[in-house]
Parts: structure tokens; C-alpha cells; sequence
């Protein structure tokens, strides 16, 4: 979706509110002499920065990267050693042990919240870990964690960092066979779950989803399930076991391991353009260091502040600004365990009157659906503890921009649109609220350390005002380090195409004033709601229906989710086309994938555009899917234009 103006006309422009420049941790003289020195000077300024953290042995060397040619090698801080659980936690009890660590707010807002203090959260990630221990998990092992928003996937997630184990979070509303999938390319041997999970008034039973995916795994890993609504699940003896019986016998302390700053702290899964999902590993000093340090600018986090970011710890967003970046910083930090719909309309103002929340993050999709119920929700609830609302996921189109600035906002509070990837670790790219003047639609400058450029289609940097892809010349400390034993795909996923690059697989242009807008992914990957889907996942579940030949799948335009799902199939020879059929393979994707990757519109084809030597020419099937039938551009390629007209006299609207 292109949310950009194309035309030169610019948007109006934004100035710092006096009142949030004259308080905050960088104005646009501080902001433009630390970019300039991070850039010109990266060892000294990591060297500095890198102190934010507490280390068992300090480091004494900062940075050794390498985009190639040669190896792809990416290290920082790697003679030092911490322990990323004692850096979130332990080091702030001295001084904040009684304030509270994480607002826990349920997804029925009859059940009240909880607030976990730091020393409480020392005590419950210490038992966690010591849980772990007696399932005989150490460092370096693999645990998968699927758990609904609740303060134990923290617990979980802090308690494998604590003894140097490997976590890989599974979004809960993921299917088993996404999650087998996981458990197996990760190796895995021990999954966390719990009975069921309520989300939005209804619940999703993970346990039993576990029970489905441990069926496609060796019967080596053990199941781990913590309560949630002390709902029936089955149980299988030996294998699976009871969080809080062992927790019981548990001691309620764990030193924290020493690893090496290069020792991976996660995979997260994510969609690229081909293949299975990439296991994107992240290690413990840079990662942590960068998620802090981004939190402590883009978000002005100040002490006393009540931070919300929306997204769901399944995400990385949920990683680096709910749990790392926040605690690492002594933050309070809202974990919501619902949708922004429910039970009504006003659910994300009610939760930011209720905990004065004064940072609040959250995505367009999130921001389109709540516009599209009108202010009144809004003014029913007091927000004037706003300081910093921030966007985050795809591209903020302006006018839920102004929405969010003047409804939500009221013209006080700075926005942070923020753009960064699950490879990426933390944001690249986002004003910082007392420095950046904003422009609607824009994410702005680059952050401390970043150098982002823009490649035309053969790799040569374009010099300002430009349009074309964007990429990042040099290393920063969050950057991704490998996918899960697979480093040559990591080199040429990322790293291949254009020489001596990071290739971030987004669009982009910059504008007079060096700001960037992005202008959505250049590759197969589409994204519905802010999540990310590979459109070659989508097709392989289709595929795998009995009834399915064959089946294209691209991005169209979508008015809430930014993008939809739209999905050309070719039937089976004898099979009859139905509406009862669409429905049926819709339902088959869900269950495949999961609810988000449930197709916004299918169309039959009984045949697709391939060139003469059996490409398919996914350029065209865009341009059917959005309607811009009048533009399909080069045709001459094709097989059978024929097949050409018969999509565009069907086509289907999402
Ligand atoms: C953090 C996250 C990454 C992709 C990315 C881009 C899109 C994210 C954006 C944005 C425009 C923003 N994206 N933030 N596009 N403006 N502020 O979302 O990670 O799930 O890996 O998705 O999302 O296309 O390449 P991830």
C-alpha cells in the first residue's frame, strides 16, 4: 500500500511541543551532534553507551562487523559477559525493589490487574528458572514459549535468559502445525503453554493445540503448562507437567548464568519471501543494549512514567518493547491481555485513564479499526497522563495520523512512527519526541548509529530527494546475527543482492529534508494488521488441499488491515468452483496458519500468467488484485494472454 503523497505537495510539519523539548533526553542540537558522532565514531559511542548495561567482564573490544565481500560477521561487545535476566531485574532492586516492574491488565476488565513489583518479579523468574533447571533445560538449550499475554510469558522469557537457555516465543494464535513447525527447526526440548487462553471474550485452548503439534515432534521435548483459567485439558503422564506444582517446591532464587555477549538470547520466527519462516537469532549484550537504549530516547521513558506498548509478546515488538528495553531500563510496562475492541470500542482509552499510562504504542491497523468508531470512546476517558504516542508495523497512512495526533493526542503529544523489522532488534528509524519535527506519514531520521541509504536497482546510493530501496550501510548493536543454522541463507537473504548492505525488503523514499517515508515491502512479503505473511506460505497451505492445482497469492489494498490476503486458485480437474468451496479453503489456510493468515478474498482461476518459461508473472496478479487493470504494464511475455482477461473479467473484491 503507498500511503505517500505522490505528488510534491508536502504535509504540514510538526514541531517538538515547547513543554516535551524544553524536558527531554535529546533536543535537535543533542539528537544532531550524537547521530553525527555515533556515525563518524561508532567505537566510542557504543564503548560509551555500552556501560547503560551491567557486565560480569567488561568489554574491551566494541565492534567487529563485516557485510562482506567474505563473511558475513556481525559482533559486538563479544569479549564481555552478562547475564540479560540480572540486567532487567536484579541490578534495580537496590533502588527500585517496591516499584512496580509490570501492570498486568486482563482481557476482561472485571478481573482486576495485577502490578508486579521488581522484587516480586526477581522472585517469580527465579522460581521459573529454577523450574526449568528440574526439567533438566541449561545454556544453549532451545524452549518454545506459547502463552497468552500474561505475566508468566515475562516470567518465562526473563527465566530462560537467567540460565543462558535459548527462548523461541510462538504467538498463541499460531496453529499446531506452526508450531510444530518451530519446535522442530529450533530443536526444542521443552515447550511452555498454558490451558487455555482468553482473548477478546473467548478463549483458544493452547494446551490442546500443543498436544496436536507435539504429535509432529520427537518424544523428547516435554511440555510445561502454567494455569490460566483452570480450564479441562487432557494430560499426558511424563511428558507434560504442572507449572505450579513445581514452582511449590522451587526455590525462590537462581543465580543468574554468565554468558558471552555473542550467546543468542532468542529466534524469533518470521515470514520472508520464499521458503519456511527464518529463525531470526538475536544475542544477549547488543540486542539488549540497543532495545534500552532506543527505548530510553524514542519513548522519552522518564522515572514515574507508565509505558504501553500493545503488541503481543509473540511479536518482536513485544521483545524488545515490553519486556527487554523497558526492564532493562527499570520501566513500568502495561502487558494487556486483550483486544482493542473489547468489550468495547473504548477498551485502549479505558486501560490508559485506569493506569495513567504516559507512553502509549501501539499500530495503524489498531489506530484505522478505533477511527472508524468515531471520537466518542475517546472523549468518554480522561487522557491527559499522554506524554508519547507511537505507531509501529507498516506504514501510517496520514490521515490515521491526524486521527491519533488530534483525537487521541489533542495536539500535546508527540508521535513516534517507528519504522524497524524483526531483524532489525530495535527501531532504526523514528523522531525522538523533543528533537524531531514530525511530518504525517513519515518516520523520519535515522537513530543513533543507523546510516540508512537508498539503492536504486542496481546498488548505487542516490544522493538526496530519492525514491527507491531502502537498506543500511553499516552495523548497529541490535542487528540480527544469523538465522537459526542456516548463516548462508542469512548472507543471502540479506546481504547478497546489494553488496556490502543490509537489504531491508522495504521501499522508500527521502525527501528535501533527508526524511524517509516508507513506502512498503519490495518483495513477496505482504503485511496484513502489521504482521508479517510470505505469500509462498499461503500458498503452500492451499496447495496442500486436495482440491487445489495450483494457487497465487499477493497483498491488495485493505481499508483497516493495510494490507489483505488475496488468493488466485486453480482447481483440480472435475472440481466445481462454489462459494461453499471458498469458504472451505479460507477455513483450511486458518487452520493452516493460523487466524491471521485467513484470506481476504479468493479468486478462481483456471489459469495464471506465466511466461513462456512458466514464471508466474506476480507483477500482474498485484495489479488484478487492486484494481488497476488499465496499468498491468508489459504483457508481452506471456504464454496466453487470454488467461489475462479472463482474471480481470472475474476478479473479486476483498
Ligand atoms: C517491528 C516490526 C517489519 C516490516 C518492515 C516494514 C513494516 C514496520 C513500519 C513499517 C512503515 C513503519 N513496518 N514498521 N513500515 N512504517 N513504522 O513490525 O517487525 O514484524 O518484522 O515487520 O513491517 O515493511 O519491513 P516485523
Amino acid at each position: 500500500m503507498t500511503v505517500q503523497p505522490k505528488t510534491a505537495v508536502e504535509p504540514a510539519v510538526h514541531a517538538p511541543p515547547a513543554e516535551i523539548a524544553a524536558r527531554a533526553h535529546a533536543d535537535a542540537a543533542r539528537y544532531a551532534q550524537m547521530h553525527a558522532r555515533s556515525v563518524a565514531d561508532p567505537e566510542g559511542f557504543w564503548g560509551e553507551e555500552g556501560r547503560r548495561l551491567d557486565w560480569m567482564r567488561p568489554y574491551t573490544r566494541v565492534k567487529n562487523t563485516s557485510f562482506g565481500p567474505g563473511e558475513v560477521s556481525i559482533r559486538w561487545f563479544e569479549d564481555g559477559t552478562l547475564n540479560v535476566a540480572a540486567n532487567c531485574i536484579d541490578r534495580h532492586l537496590k533502588d527500585r525493589a517496591e516499584q512496580t516492574a509490570i501492570i498486568f491488565e486482563p482481557d476482561s476488565p472485571e478481573e482486576p490487574a495485577q502490578h508486579v513489583s521488581y522484587a516480586h518479579l526477581h522472585a517469580e523468574v527465579s522460581r521459573f528458572a529454577n523450574v526449568l533447571k528440574a526439567l533438566g533445560v541449561a545454556k544453549g538449550d532451545r524452549v518454545v514459549i506459547y502463552l497468552p499475554m500474561i505475566p508468566a510469558a515475562a516470567y518465562a522469557m526473563l527465566a530462560c535468559a537467567r540460565i543462558g537457555a535459548i527462548h523461541s516465543v510462538v504467538f498463541a494464535g499460531f496453529s499446531p502445525d506452526a508450531l510444530a513447525d518451530r519446535i522442530n527447526d529450533c530443536g526444542a526440548r521443552l515447550v511452555i503453554t498454558a490451558d487455555h487462553a482468553p482473548r477478546g471474550g473467548r478463549t483458544t485452548a493452547l494446551k490442546s493445540n500443543c498436544d496436536k503439534a507435539l504429535r509432529r515432534c520427537s518424544d523428547r521435548v516435554k511440555l510445561l503448562m502454567v494455569a490460566r483459567t483452570g480450564g479441562q485439558v487432557d494430560w499426558l503422564e511424563g511428558r507434560d507437567h504442572a507449572y505450579e506444582a513445581m514452582a511449590a517446591q522451587a526455590p525462590a532464587d537462581c543465580p543468574p548464568v554468565e554468558v558471552g555477549a555473542e550467546d543468542p538470547l532468542f529466534i524469533l520466527y518470521t515470514s520472508g519471501s520464499t521458503g519456511k519462516p527464518k529463525g531470526v537469532v538475536h544475542t544477549s549484550g547488543g540486542y539488549l543494549l540497543y532495545a534500552a537504549i532506543t527505548h530510553h530516547y524514542v519513548f522519552d521513558y522518564r522515572d514515574g512514567d507508565v509505558y504501553w506498548c500493545t503488541a503481543d509478546v509473540g511479536w518482536v515488538t513485544g521483545h524488545s518493547y515490553i519486556v527487554y528495553g523497558p526492564l532493562a531500563n527499570g520501566a513500568t510496562t502495561v502487558m494487556f491481555e486483550g483486544v482493542p475492541t473489547y468489550p468495547d470500542a473504548g477498551r485502549f482509552w479505558q486501560v490508559c485513564e485506569k493506569h495513567r499510562v504516559t507512553q502509549f504504542y501501539t499500530a495503524p491497523t489498531a489506530i484505522r479499526a478505533l477511527m472508524g468508531k468515531g471520537a466518542g470512546p475517546v472523549e468518554a476517558c480522561d487522557l491527559s497522563s499522554l506524554r508519547i504516542l507511537g505507531s509501529v508495523g507498516e506504514p501510517i497512512n496520514p490521515e490515521a495520523w491526524n486521527w491519533y495526533d488530534e483525537t487521541v493526542g489533542k495536539g500535546r503529544c508527540p508521535i513516534v512512527d517507528t519504522w524497524w523489522q524483526t531483524e532489525t532488534g530495535g527501531i532504526l528509524i523514528a523522531p525522538l519526541p523533543g528533537a524531531t519535527a514530525t511530518k504525517p506519514g513519515s518516520a523520519t531520521l535515522p537513530f543513533f548509529g543507523v546510516q540508512p541509504v537508498v539503492l536504486d536497482d542496481q546498488g548505487h546510493e542516490l544522493d538526496g530527494p530519492a525514491e527507491g530501496v531502502l537498506a543500511i550501510k553499516d552495523s548497529w548493536p541490535g542487528q540480527m546475527r544469523t538465522i537459526w543454522q542456516d548463516h548462508e541463507r542469512f548472507a543471502q537473504t540479506y546481504f547478497e543482492m546489494f553488496k556490502g548492505y543490509y537489504f531491508s525488503g522495504d521501499g522508500c523514499r527521502r525527501d528535501a529534508d533527508g526524511y524517509y517515508w516508507i513506502t512498503g515491502r519490495v518483495d513477496d512479503v505482504i503485511n496484513v494488521s502489521g504482521h508479517r505473511m510470505g505469500t509462498a506460505e499461503v500458498e503452500s497451505a492451499l496447495v496442500a488441499h486436495d482440491k487445489v492445482a495450483e494457487a497465487a497469492v499477493v497483498g491488495c489494498p485493505h481499508p483497516l488491515k493495510g494490507q489483505g490476503i488475496y488468493c488466485y486458485v486453480t482447481l483440480m480437474d472435475g472440481v466445481e468452483p462454489s462459494d461453499a468451496l471458498r469458504k472451505e479453503l479460507a477455513d483450511w489456510v486458518r487452520t493452516e496458519i493460523g487466524p491471521i493468515a485467513k484470506p481476504d478474498a479468493i479468486q478462481w482461476a483456471p489459469g495464471l500468467p506465466k511466461t513462456r518459461s512458466g514464471k508466474i508473472m506476480r507483477r500482474i496478479l498485484r495489479k488484478i488484485a487492486e484494481n488497476e487493470t488499465d496499468a498491468l504494464g508489459d504483457t508481452s511475455t506471456l504464454a496466453d494472454p487470454a488467461v489475462v482477461e479472463d482474471l480481470i473479467a472475474n476478479r473479486v473484491d476483498a
